[in-house]
């Protein structure tokens, strides 16, 4: 049997509240057990998943630890697709994605932000302030970006707390805003550079392409497999397996969901599903959801259908584009990936015509019978977004709803029964 490891000690050293730490993972355990370990036919490499979860705030933070102890590596932690972290990689970090995704804290954040305000950029407030996110604590520096105007803001509080560099992203897609975030890619790699103490080298940016764009063909692979009916694995699964995408080891995930795209795509021969041929098949596309906000996922796989796509930051916007590889020099390297980051359809552009093409397209590839759109309450950016997206859809013939929601259980009765009716009429 394993030897039981006491993380104790190295919460407590990473200066969190080691007992409401341990209510949170409890808390996250039993939720976990609800919306994953019930699920049947699950495909048995989703295993892999079960350890992700059950080392995520434990075994990982430790490896991530021991490498800033043993090589001198800087953990750089971020909350948004924008942040590159090929360059991360390349300069000897660790790239890590940031607790977002549950209330903790809230009297405590609502002493700095306002009581309307997303529950992610609260979420990722009050884990600094309740102390129980290892990796905001073990992160050296956080990358922040001007995205919405909620999150450009809270990070002038949350930069009070920790070390920041703020990116500047582009809200309009032009040759001039090209032009400025090639430049702001580059002062990222310096402020990285000067983090970890590392010079970037042709050498290792292309290693951390590579590295990068495998973990992104190994999801697309998996992804493919899920235009089949019956479909193979569940959009929750797929949905943690992007979510880990963010904190676990690069190579080490990259081969776990190789793994799992060759057991789905022997299932897809077998004619082996998740969920028997003809169940109802949906497309997400909205915000982002990070771990454990896994409310929405479940109560719509619970009412009877499967998730076969995400058009989000958690899901296909991760995945899509891969960084061209022909570059040979530094300079060249970092304007592809430049080039690939800005090609994301994030709503914070305007206009965004992209994501809408992204979703119709989605819909049509996996056979989708229908599209739930979800923005997180206060989100005026997806919110304004679903009107575009809702017009759209109906042209396309394709059932559409819209749902606003938080990371409460509330709403979970009455999102059900939408939910529910949503999927009896499609
Ligand atoms: S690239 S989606 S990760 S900005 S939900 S905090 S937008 S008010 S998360 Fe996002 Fe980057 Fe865009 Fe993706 Fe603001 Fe909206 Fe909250 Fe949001």
């Amino acid at each position: 049997m394993a030897e039981e490891i006491d993380y104790h000690p190295m919460w407590k050293d990473l200066g969190m509240d080691v007992e409401a730490h341990d209510g949170l993972l409890a808390a996250v355990g039993g939720m976990y057990q609800d919306v994953f370990l019930t699920q049947e036919n699950r495909p048995k490499s989703t295993e892999y998943l079960d350890n992700v979860v059950m080392n995520i705030h434990s075994g990982r933070i430790k490896e991530m630890v021991d490498h800033k102890a043993s090589d001198g590596q800087k953990v750089v932690g971020s909350f948004c697709l924008y942040v590159p972290e090929e360059i991360v990689r390349a300069a000897n970090g660790i790239p890590a994605g940031l607790c977002s995704g549950a209330d903790w804290a809230t009297d405590k954040v609502e002493e700095h932000l306002p009581r309307n305000t997303c529950p992610l950029i609260k979420s990722f407030t009050g884990f600094k302030l309740g102390k129980v996110c290892p990796y905001i604590e073990s992160s050296d520096l956080v990358v922040g970006e001007n995205t919405c105007d909620g999150k450009k803001k809270a990070y002038e509080y949350f930069g009070t707390q920790k070390p920041m560099h703020i990116m500047d992203v582009p809200n309009v897609k032009n040759d001039g805003t090209m032009a400025n975030w090639k430049a702001e890619i580059r002062r990222l790699a310096e402020r990285v550079e000067q983090e970890t103490g590392t010079k970037i080298t042709a050498e290792s940016l292309k290693e951390a392409i590579r590295v990068t764009n495998d973990k992104r063909r190994a999801l697309q692979r998996l992804s493919a497999t899920r235009a089949a009916d019956p479909v193979p694995i569940s959009g929750r699964d797929s949905l943690l397996t992007v979510q880990a995408a963010f904190m676990d080891d690069a190579e080490r995930l990259t081969g776990a969901i190789n793994a799992m795209a060759d057991e789905c795509e022997q299932r897809v021969r077998d004619g082996v599903g998740v969920a028997p041929k003809g169940t109802k098949r949906i497309l997400y596309t909205g915000t982002p959801m990070a771990v454990p906000f896994w409310k929405l996922f479940s109560l719509i796989e619970k009412a009877g259908a499967v998730i076969v796509g995400e058009e989000c930051c958690t899901g296909y916007r991760y995945y899509k584009d891969l960084v061209d590889e022909s570059g040979k020099t530094v300079d060249e390297m970092l304007d592809a990936i430049a080039e690939r980051y800005f090609n994301i359809n994030c709503a914070i552009f305007t206009p965004n015509p992209g994501r809408i093409e992204d979703v119709m397209r989605l819909a049509k590839e996996l056979h989708a019978d229908g599209i739930i759109d979800c923005s997180l309450q206060f989100c005026t950016l997806y919110d304004m977004e679903s009107f575009t997206l809702e017009k759209a859809a109906k042209e396309a013939g394709i059932p559409y709803m819209h749902i606003s929601t938080d990371y409460s259980n509330e709403d979970a009765g009455q999102l059900s029964t939408r939910v529910e009716a949503f999927v009896e009429m499609i």
